[in-house]
């Protein structure tokens, strides 16, 4: 697992083959709350701080509170360039956003 603390542009840019399924974990180690967001594809969440959902849930959008840790299934499925980011657009525009390279 990476532990990756960087702002954008200088991001590391992760590869997703499409069609094949990823779990990622994304953690808030910050000390406010930060709606995590994709474009291009949605997740599925499997856990909440090691909890999962009482009822199947395939979000774009989630909010992770402080210090929350969330376990989260990708599908892949459209080759590109995704931009992932926080939410709240003055974080997004302070480097809180990264990019998942959908590969054909
Ligand atoms: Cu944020």
């Amino acid at each position: 697992m990476d532990d990756q603390r960087e702002r954008f542009p200088n991001v590391t840019i992760h590869e997703l083959p499409v069609g094949q399924p990823r779990i990622i974990e994304v953690r808030n180690l910050s000390p406010s709350e930060h709606p995590f967001h994709t474009h291009g594809m949605s997740f599925e969440v499997l856990s909440i701080n090691g909890q999962a959902p009482a009822a199947r849930r395939v979000e774009d959008t989630l909010n992770l509170g402080i210090r929350d840790a969330v376990r989260l299934l990708v599908r892949p499925e459209v080759p590109g360039d995704w931009m992932t980011h926080c939410h709240i657009l003055p974080h997004a525009e302070d480097g809180m956003m990264t990019v998942l390279r959908v590969t054909p």
